[in-house]
């Protein structure tokens, strides 16, 4: 899955795809360099990060949706809201990123269940100007599946199928980074919920702090060599994906897996 943020400030990429002609052919390239989906989304979650209104999400994200889905290209929305997600599907998105699992809009479960699209529900706790402050656990392995399985079981009662839910922990989402490092090396605990799995580790924060020279962080743009490694580490965990910015190299760690098994 390929990271298309259309937003001034995302911690990755903010601003660079703001304008719809670079962000629609950004999409374009990420397809073309491998990523089976591209993930659309119009709102920062970094840690911090105030809401825009739905209006100006809309507004930032429908016409590089229709761009792509023209274009061939699958698509997913990364939004909170079911106005944003509805308007997006109906223009042709194949997916729902709901970073918040439904919890910061109690219309979007209800709106998923009257569509057939897979749903992606990540652990979440609350909203990005708070969540540094949420990042408390008995146990965080056992605490985020929990909490996750509580969601997919919101979720299958308001009538969306197992058969379309994937689940993601929401790495650096009221997690330190030590949090997230417990996750990635659990997986089998989120795995033996027995639905898919998504992850996003790419270019984040602890990655950053891993590979940091003295105080200095790694620069944003020089993570993705330890993001490749994170999918290589996963594809041969059986995690169904990985949202990625450069997808190529990616894609490229799944088909050496691949190879490995002896499965193409
Ligand atoms: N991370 C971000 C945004 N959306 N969606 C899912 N499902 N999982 C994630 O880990 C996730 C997400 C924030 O990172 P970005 O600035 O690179 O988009």
């Amino acid at each position: 899955m390929g990271v298309l943020n259309v937003t001034p400030d995302s911690f990755s990429d903010g601003g660079r795809w703001l304008n719809s002609g670079t962000a629609i052919a950004h999409g374009m390239e990420m397809h073309s360099r491998g990523a089976d989906i591209v993930d659309v989304g119009g709102e920062s979650t970094r840690p911090g990060a105030e809401r825009v209104s739905a209006s100006e999400e809309l507004r930032r994200v429908q016409p590089v949706v229709v761009a792509l889905v023209a274009a061939g290209v699958p698509v997913s929305i990364d939004t909170m809201r079911a106005e944003v997600a509805e308007a997006c599907v109906s223009a042709g998105a194949c997916m729902v990123n709901d970073v918040s699992s439904g919890l910061a809009d109690p219309q979007m479960l209800p709106y998923l269940s009257t569509v057939a699209v897979p749903v992606v529900l990540m652990h979440w706790r609350g909203q990005s100007s708070q969540m540094d402050t949420l990042a408390n656990y008995a146990d965080v392995v056992l605490d985020v599946v929990a909490e996750l399985q509580a969601r997919v079981d919101v979720a299958t009662a308001c009538g969306i199928v197992p058969e379309r839910i994937v689940i993601d922990p929401g790495l650096g989402f009221a997690k330190t980074p030590s949090h997230n490092w417990q996750l990635l090396q659990h997986l089998e605990s989120l795995l033996a919920t027995g639905l898919p799995l998504l992850i996003g580790a790419s270019r984040k924060r602890f990655l950053g702090e891993l590979l940091a020279r003295g105080d200095e962080p790694r620069s944003m743009n020089e993570r993705d060599d330890a993001t490749t490694a994170i999918t290589a580490l996963m594809a041969s965990q059986d995690v169904w994906g990985v949202r990625v910015h450069e997808p190529r190299s990616s894609r490229d760690a799944v088909e050496v897996v691949s190879a490995m098994r002896g499965v193409r």
